[in-house]
């Protein structure tokens, strides 16, 4: 068939494009297009060849990655690291499943191990005797560098496997991340030296993989997750996969504790349905799920192609960075009066929501960024629910781009902007300011503050702006007559209102401390005030030094509390909110020891009696700290079916472990 040449340019174009943000994405690190740009630009360059027969061994889809850095010594891999093949949608991931059955010539359900696809950096590690002799990056596949030093630093990576003996050759491969905790602690330690602030936890860990100098990637918590096998001998491996992921757990190797078994694709997509509704809560960036047909016999019947093996398959899911424009940067007053700039964006869809506005947090920001009106951005939904602004891709070209300065008075009231401390701007007019009324009395109501069903965002705008209220005290001489005469709002939802807010003012010491809005006071400090000190009054009257013995109360924090009851004005408001009727039991505290005072528990797997969150309250009733993560410092491991990593850490470090039942009558014998 004859090519028409436009096609041939089109494709020759896609594949220099493609190197180049192939070189800049593996080899440099520095992407310069989103993901899913990328994605449509090998979709594109792959449908033509399929279409026009233009597959050629040296087109960039024949590729698995791009070529390796030079100052590193090379590995040649001798069972190429293959990529995976990848579907966006269910119809395709139906096809992959049909195409299965297929080649299989059997119509009976396919057993497949689910995996989060960990946004990450693949490795090999090689084991010999039980010792890991080398670790090498996938590279293009075939080459790839050595970072053995490297990866020897990496505290979850057994440099001895239990139970191998002489005579063995493993090799296991993985993905080797930066979790979201670890990103963000490196960012605060970032913050207060004052160093450079690391953009996003992948390349955070590609970077530090490639350091030269190894105590350089010491600094960085890396963690590594274990997914496939490579060379093999002298040893029996279990005849599935998620059996092996069980042997390689029992060896010390780390397997990610969210991986899971589904009998037939259509329980392939619940899993990865649920996955994507549990993204955010993960303790990592993923950015798919990876689904492989769990029987190693049935893998080798399928077999691979020269690029992926045919018994695997990645759903991507939607991109979770997308570039838009930069249409203006307002400035908004928070509770506390601190003026924060927010970019108004070209409404854009990325990690399954449609954002049109995001913070940008402060000046310092803005300047890191080197932002201006009409740049277009990388804006990325992260682990948490607030979109950011990345970092600038296209520079406004146009016209002259307009610099973005902070208002020298407040957008809400007019008072005059002051600078405090080294990043902050506050409008100067305090509880007058009626954006600060705003948001203080919106906080109040949440859902968990004081939890004033009905009164929601819109509508506390609407009494401020109609001078209903002014404050928090003023919701509760509110009057059905007055919520009638707004707009929109009925006899009866006037009537629901009232009633919620008479309902509120039954509450707890804890939420009311957190609805009064004191900075850096969130319900965590907020409950552990009130179990400290019992009643309003004590906490009230109580210095800096007594406020520091509270659990997780630094300087800071303190000094927000005495600042905070220092002030009349304050003060005459939660009389006002008193006498009103808010009120709430004390606390009985007792200076006595608790049983589990100063002791760390970690919570994993299923607990399939207790609920986690009523064996998290027992713990803390009895004194111990309940930890997300596995240290040195962990006194106790409670581990369910299902649990992980964090057994296994637990195991290599020594700490004791309990299983649900043993956990349970430990409990009974200490209350
Ligand atoms: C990731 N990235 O989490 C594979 N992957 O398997 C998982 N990657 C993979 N499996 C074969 N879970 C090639 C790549």
């Amino acid at each position: 068939m004859a090519v028409p040449d436009k096609i041939k340019q089109e494709v020759d174009k896609l594949r220099q494009q493609i190197e180049h943000h192939n070189h800049l994405y593996h080899t440099l690190d520095t992407p310069e297009i989103p993901d899913a740009d990328y994605d449509a630009i090998v979709l594109r360059l792959e449908n033509l060849e399929e279409e026009y027969d233009l597959q050629t061994p040296d087109s960039p889809t024949q590729r698995v990655g791009s070529a390796p850095l030079s100052q590193f010594s090379q590995v040649q891999h001798e069972l190429p690291m293959l990529s995976l093949n990848k579907v966006f949608d269910e119809a395709d991931l139906l096809a992959f499943d049909a195409r299965l059955k297929k080649r299989l010539d059997n119509e009976k359900e396919i057993q497949f191990s689910c995996e989060p696809k960990v946004d990450g950096i693949a490795v090999s590690l090689l084991y010999r005797d039980g010792v890991l002799e080398r670790a090498a990056t996938r590279g293009d596949g075939t080459t790839g560098e050595d970072i053995t030093r490297n990866v020897r630093t990496i505290k979850s990576i057994p440099l001895r496997l239990k139970k191998l003996k002489p005579g063995t050759l493993l090799e296991v491969r993985g993905e080797i991340f930066l979790g979201k905790q670890g990103f963000s602690r490196l960012n605060e330690k970032a913050k207060v030296e004052g160093s450079k602030i690391f953009v996003n936890p992948r390349n955070t860990a590609a970077g530090s993989l490639r350091q030269l100098d190894s105590r350089m990637t010491a600094k960085i918590p890396l963690q590594m997750y274990c997914y496939s096998i490579g060379l093999v001998e002298g040893l029996e491996l279990p005849t599935s996969l998620s059996e092996t992921f069980k042997t390689l757990g029992k060896w010390g190797l780390p397997v990610n504790s969210d991986i899971g078994i589904a009998v037939g694709i259509d329980a392939c997509l619940e899993y990865c349905l649920d996955l994507l509704g549990k993204r955010n809560s993960l303790g990592y960036e993923i950015d798919g799920a990876v689904l492989k047909v769990d029987e190693h016999e049935l893998q080798q019947d399928l077999g691979s192609n020269a690029k992926s093996p045919r018994w695997a398959m990645a759903y991507k899911f939607p991109a979770e960075e997308k570039s838009t424009k930069i249409l203006d940067v307002e400035f908004q007053v928070g509770r506390t009066g601190t003026v924060t700039p927010v970019a108004r964006l070209e409404p854009v869809f990325v990690g399954g929501v449609t954002v049109s506005n995001t913070t940008l947090h402060n000046m310092d920001e803005i300047e890191r960024l080197g932002l201006r009106i009409g740049d277009t951005v990388l804006v990325r939904r992260a682990g948490d629910v607030i979109p950011k602004v990345v970092k600038v891709i296209q520079a406004e070209k146009n016209k002259k781009p307009k610099k973005i300065k902070m208002p020298e008075n407040c957008p809400a009231c007019g008072s005059a902007v002051e600078k405090e401390g080294e990043v902050l701007y506050k409008c100067s007019a305090g509880v007058i300011c009626p954006a600060q009324q705003k948001e203080s009395i919106k906080h109040f109501a949440s859902r968990t503050a004081m939890d004033i069903e009905g009164l929601g965002d819109k509508l506390v705008e609407q009494f401020v702006d109609e001078d209903v209220i002014e404050n928090i005290a003023d919701i509760f001489t509110i009057d059905e007559g007055q919520i009638a005469d707004l707009e929109r709002m009925g006899k009866k939802s006037a009537e629901n209102l009232i009633q919620a807010i008479n309902d509120s003012k039954e509450t707890s010491l804890a939420r009311f401390l957190f609805s009064l809005g004191i900075r850096e006071v969130g319900e965590a400090t907020a409950a552990g005030l009130s179990n400290h000190f019992g009643n309003l009054q004590s906490i009230i009257s109580a210095d800096q030094e007594s406020l520091e013995k509270v659990t997780d109360i630094g300087p800071i924090v303190a000094s927000h509390i005495v600042t905070f009851f220092a002030n009349q004005s304050n003060l005459d408001l939660i009389s006002k909110l008193r006498s009103v009727g808010v009120n709430w039991p004390d606390i009985e505290v007792s200076d006595q020891q608790k049983p589990l005072d100063g002791q760390t528990f970690v919570l994993t797997g299923t607990l399939e009696i207790m609920p986690r969150s009523e064996a998290k309250a027992a713990l803390m009733a009895l004194g111990a700290k309940v930890a997300g993560s596995v240290s040195k410092n962990t006194s106790c491991v409670v581990a369910g079916p299902g649990a992980g990593s964090k057994l296994t850490k637990a195991e290599e470090l020594g700490i004791k472990i309990l299983d649900e039942g043993e956990f349970l009558a430990f409990l009974d014998d200490l209350t």
